[in-house]
């Protein structure tokens, strides 16, 4: 089956007790036993709730994954991956990612005993030189957040499955239409399904694939013992969601190498930050191992002035000033004050994240009304 046919049907069947064609919204918190422990196989709704179940299987499938886990947020998942491990344990992330990934690994889980290491990924070889006996897991993101850096998913997971460790790739800027890191050689693809796997903007939520099933297991062990499972409202929202997920993706590749043209071709700016370029460095490889380029574009002005990307950023009509991404609406995030502001500013410096980068969510709106408002915030 292909990818469209599997976003809409892959999981999905009509209701049995009705015939609904739309997965219905199970809005319950337990379910009637006939005799103690007696049940149709739902006993609890934070341990399995069926709408939440179909949602799971369709993730699964479009990840090419035997097993689909969801939880109550992206940052819900990644807490969950983090718990797999152990005081001691070290943690390889590459050194471009969410900052609230950051947060979670600098901030709570090293108060925990976990160690970690942010370490430059997008050439496999600091991987290499990095490793240590404690290693237990490499975290990478590709594209990554904010900067859009392709990192080398097979190469990473040759290193990694020789040592006999995990490799968990957050796909979120990629969605799983322009890339499967489990066939890559990924053990664990997360996603903050928030994104392009939800696609409007009215949801927050996170899911995990992977193949493993001792992992798998030890996951929906860790969903239920800790509960942070997503509602079921929204689980019906983000099944809606992916059954144009095909169709989004085409319209926000086509429309964000066009603004990214735009941009690289504008007097003022002076670097763009797009895979699709000819000139990124990440571009054979992002072609290689991606479908598409995807619908995030970041840029910088000449003279790096905060006052004027500020100014840039006040001066948008079409796009919105917000966090977040991946919605069918175009969205301007200022980074370093916004997503990745709680990760120490040498540490952004360091990384290549200046204060003046603004990130682009290219929406699916016509091409047109972004370039022409890009054109009169620009200036
Ligand atoms: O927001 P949440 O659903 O908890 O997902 C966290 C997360 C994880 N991974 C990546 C790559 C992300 O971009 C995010 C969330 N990011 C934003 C809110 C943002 O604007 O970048």
């Amino acid at each position: 089956m292909k990818f469209g046919t599997k976003a809409i049907h892959a999981g999905i069947e009509p209701d049995p007790t009705t015939g609904a064609i739309m997965t219905p919204i199970y809005q319950t918190s337990t379910y009637v036993q006939e005799s103690p422990g007696k049940h149709k196989g739902y006993e609890y709704a934070r341990t399995q709730n069926p709408t939440r179940d179909v949602l799971q299987n369709n993730l699964a499938a479009l990840e090419n994954g035997q097993y689909g886990i969801c939880f109550a947020s992206g940052l819900g998942a990644t807490d969950a991956i983090l718990k797999l491990f152990k005081p001691g344990d070290e943690i390889i992330a590459s050194s471009d990612l969410y900052g609230g990934t950051y947060r979670i690994m600098v901030r709570v889980f090293q108060e925990f005993g976990l160690t970690f290491k942010f370490v430059s990924l997008d050439n496999p070889d600091n991987l290499k030189a990095a490793l240590t006996d404690a290693t237990k897991m490499v975290w990478i993101e590709t594209p990554t957040n904010p900067l859009l850096r392709i990192v080398d998913i097979r190469a990473i997971a040759a290193i990694t499955q020789e040592k006999g460790i995990q490799l968990v790739v957050d796909n979120t800027f990629a969605s799983p239409y322009l890339q499967n890191p489990l066939d890559l050689g990924a053990t664990i693809v997360m996603h903050s399904v928030t994104k392009y796997l939800g696609g409007h903007s009215d949801t927050v939520m996170g899911a995990i694939v992977t193949n493993d099933e001792a992992i798998a297991q030890r996951l929906k062990f860790i969903q239920n013992a800790c509960g942070a499972v997503p509602g079921p409202q929204d689980c019906f929202l983000v099944l809606r969601g992916i059954k144009t997920l095909h169709v989004r993706m085409q319209r926000h590749c086509e429309n964000a190498m066009q603004v990214a043209r735009f941009l690289q071709s504008h007097p003022k700016v002076s670097q763009v930050y797009y895979p699709g370029l000819e000139n990124h460095p990440g571009h054979a490889l992002a072609k290689e191992q991606m479908r598409g380029f995807g619908g995030m574009v970041s840029f910088t002005l000449h003279g790096d002035s905060l006052p004027e990307a500020v100014k840039v950023m006040e001066s948008f009509t079409v796009f919105s000033l917000g966090e977040s991404l991946g919605g069918v609406e175009s969205l301007c995030t200022h980074p370093a004050s916004m997503t990745h502001a709680s990760i120490p500013k040498e540490e952004r410096e360091k990384n290549g994240l200046k204060d003046t980068l603004i990130r682009l969510s290219v929406g699916i709106e016509d091409v047109e009304d972004l370039i022409q408002d890009l054109k009169q915030a620009i200036g």
